[in-house]
């Protein structure tokens, strides 16, 4: 056979891969070697999702609405009014996402669990093929050497709560589910995250209305949102150190502000760190240290959250592992104020992906790091997301040349390794996202997989950006 053409050779570079057909490999010795930037033997790569992004089967085997279902189906709420109704499909598809995972030889996967799947009503009897789903996606990652991080709560509140999270009710019953699931799923998944992003859920939601329900409430409501946030957080935790088997890890993933020193002084690294704390004080700093920071409580004076005796020490139940999504930075100088520093206004050329809140700073990667461990020494971190839109196009060969993607998860990647190589406890990292798919508010016009989906046709193609995963993931470096 005659040796391959350049133009072959090209082909296969970046040509698709079917399904049960292996990701392209890059040639060896194109890249540089020995690469100088590694990982640690044990670091484990992965990719994340969530349930209503992914899953569709909205109404599929007792599934009960949630109020994301509400919201995407209410008039103007999203991009050209688009629902999670079908999505990606994957709840009929997952073993092909599953393969889609194992062809970048990815060690872990994340993903959330709908609970409106398993208590239709957000409480009461569960719901057995519900959760038969999640047995099924949970057998077959581990057939693949695959290994399960669940989060139990990404955004997908039962729609059947009352007053969703204005209501103590609603930590309550979801420290019930949190609890159901680990006695259900511990033997199998070892890592439980409670919830994802709660500013999200809570000021995006209740204040600014951009997410489900789409509220405008005022700051003493949406300060006791948040307390209800923290607390099902907390029940959470402890209800799965009830329910779970012996060594079950239990996590919370974040998305803190991440404040860059403008420049790597000793001055402006203490500013830095101070920012972090007091920016995120009722979210990530009140879960950490067990209590609201004085300052916060200051500030809010008579809006500040009506605490319950023993509320706090749930809070602040010890955790396993911190997980971050980190995506763009904040930077902080030392100024000579009483908080010991400043926030620097960004200028508008600053450099930002499709989302237009996703400002490229790669530093933030590290920052985030070191900024946790240096404030609350976690035992371990995980980044449980970190990733871009791009404004993909597929060229006529249906190929996916995101070049932009790549640099900007390169250039995070080579800071997450230079906090690897200063030693601080990071242990695996979760690329946003597997594949393309419902971008809340924006539908799916924004895209963020490293597969390009075909929403029409559900087909799945790698992007330039997976067959780069591909090789980071088989060298343990960024490259
Ligand atoms: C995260 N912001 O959300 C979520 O955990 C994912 O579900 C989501 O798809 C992903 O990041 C990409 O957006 C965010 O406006 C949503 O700053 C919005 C913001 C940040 C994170």
């Amino acid at each position: 056979m005659p040796p391959f053409t350049r133009r072959q050779f090209a082909g296969q570079l970046v040509g698709a891969a079917v399904a049960g057909v292996s990701l392209p490999r890059f040639a060896a010795g194109k890249t540089a070697s020995p690469r100088p930037l590694q990982f640690p033997d044990d670091f484990l790569w992965g990719c994340a999702t969530s349930a209503y992004q992914i899953e569709g089967a909205v109404t599929a085997d007792g599934r009960g609405q949630t109020i994301w279902d509400t919201f995407a189906h209410t008039a103007g709420k999203t991009y050209h009014g688009q629902t999670g109704d079908i999505a990606d499909d994957s709840y009929h598809r997952f073993r092909e996402d599953v393969g889609l995972l194992k062809q970048l030889g990815a060690k872990t996967y994340r993903f959330s669990m709908a609970w409106a799947r398993i208590f239709p009503q957000g409480t009461g009897k569960p719901n057995d093929k519900g959760l038969a789903y999640y047995d099924r996606l949970v057998d077959e990652l581990l057939k693949n050497d695959i290994a399960p991080y669940a989060t139990l709560f990404h955004w997908d509140l039962p729609q059947a709560l009352r007053d969703g999270w204005k209501s103590r009710d609603t930590a309550k019953a979801f420290g019930d589910y949190a609890g159901f699931m680990a006695s259900r799923l511990s033997d199998r998944v070892r890592h439980f995250m409670t919830t994802n992003e709660i500013v999200c859920f809570t000021d995006l939601s209740y204040k600014i209305g951009q997410f489900a329900p789409g509220l405008k409430l005022g700051d003493a409501a949406v300060n006791q949102i948040r307390h209800h946030a923290l607390l099902a957080h907390g029940l959470g935790v402890q209800a799965i150190r009830a329910g779970a088997t012996a060594g079950t890890q239990v996590g919370f993933a974040e998305n803190p502000k991440v404040y860059v020193p403008v420049i790597e002084t000793a001055e402006h690294i203490e500013a830095a760190k101070r920012a972090f704390r007091q920016e995120n004080a009722p979210f990530i700093s009140t879960v950490l240290e067990g209590r609201y920071p004085s300052e916060y409580l200051a500030r809010e004076g008579a809006n500040a959250p009506k605490i319950e005796p023993g509320d706090m020490d749930i809070i602040g139940s010890p955790l396993d592992f911190v997980g971050l999504n980190v995506y763009q930075p904040e930077y902080a100088r030392a100024d000579g104020s009483k908080a010991g520093y400043a926030v620097e206004r960004r200028p508008t050329s600053f450099p930002r992906m499709a989302s237009p809140w996703l400002f490229v700073g790669p530093e933030a990667m590290y920052w985030a790091v070191r900024s946790v461990t240096e404030l609350w020494n976690p035992k371990a971190i995980y980044i449980t997301e970190n990733g871009c839109s791009s404004e993909d196009y597929q060229d006529a060969a249906g190929r996916v040349k995101d070049t932009d993607r790549v640099m900007f998860l390169r250039n995070y990647l080579t800071q997450l390794q230079r906090a690897v190589s200063e030693n601080y406890p990071v242990k695996g990292y979760f690329l946003w996202s597997l594949m393309d798919n419902f971008e809340w508010a924006d539908g799916y016009g924004k895209r963020f997989g490293i597969y390009y989906v075909d929403f029409k046709t559900q087909k799945r193609t790698p992007k330039r950006s997976a067959l780069w995963y591909r090789e980071v993931i088989a060298h343990n470096a960024v490259g």
